[in-house]
């Protein structure tokens, strides 16, 4: 279940596709263009030969790199709408920028600062805004990247898949503070998660 409800490896599956290809290229071009330049020199090759009207280069030279882009592209929406594509059941937690920290208010009304607390294994809708200025929500473990925009609404969501912490940044110049507008994604067991959102009710 959680392969396919992650799109954590979709991401990573078309960066190392569209990399994969990019070096390919670097070095098959790179190697290509030493040995013609050793092979095809004036010395040993005066007069150059004429390829014009090579249907069948011409096609190849057209059909494999059209291939390749739509390969590309095809790899990048799939990771796009799986990041885009919020799973039923998912936990609603309300994020709020402002310069410069992020309030996160949660199902029971309960909130944190620069502190996000989620249960393991429920998958994670995050709704965001900004009290003022662009801030942008930046979650780089989880692959989430999105802009907080005043008067308007935005969402991401992420599958807590494993405990643990992970840092999140504001990815938006947004003034002074924004370097020290970061915070932390604080992924707990589930009961651990529940005795946590019964202290902050008593505050
Ligand atoms: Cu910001």
């Amino acid at each position: 279940m959680a392969a396919d409800l992650n799109p954590v490896e979709l991401v990573d599956r078309s960066f190392y596709f569209i990399i994969g290809f990019s070096f390919l290229f670097l070095f098959a071009i790179t190697a290509v263009m030493i040995w013609f330049v050793i092979r095809y020199r004036r010395s040993r090759n005066p007069v150059p030969s004429d390829i014009r009207g090579n249907g069948w280069l011409e096609l190849a030279w057209t059909v494999i790199p059209s291939l390749i882009a739509v390969a590309m592209f095809v790899s990048g929406w799939q990771a796009y709408m799986g990041l885009r594509t919020v799973p039923d059941g998912a936990m609603e937690i309300k994020g709020y920028a402002q310069s410069f920290s992020w309030i996160f208010v949660y199902p029971n009304d309960a909130e944190t600062e620069n502190e996000l607390v989620v249960p393991e294994g429920v998958p994670i809708k995050l709704t965001l805004t900004s009290e003022d200025v662009l801030h942008s929500f930046f979650l780089p473990s989880f692959r989430v990247k999105i802009d907080a925009v005043k008067g308007m609404e935005t969402h991401a969501w992420f599958f807590p898949e494993k405990r643990g912490e992970y840092v999140f940044h504001c990815t938006e110049f947004c003034g002074v503070g924004h370097s020290d507008m970061d915070g932390m994604l604080k992924i707990l067991p589930p009961k651990e998660y529940e005795a946590y959102l019964e202290t902050l009710e008593d505050e």
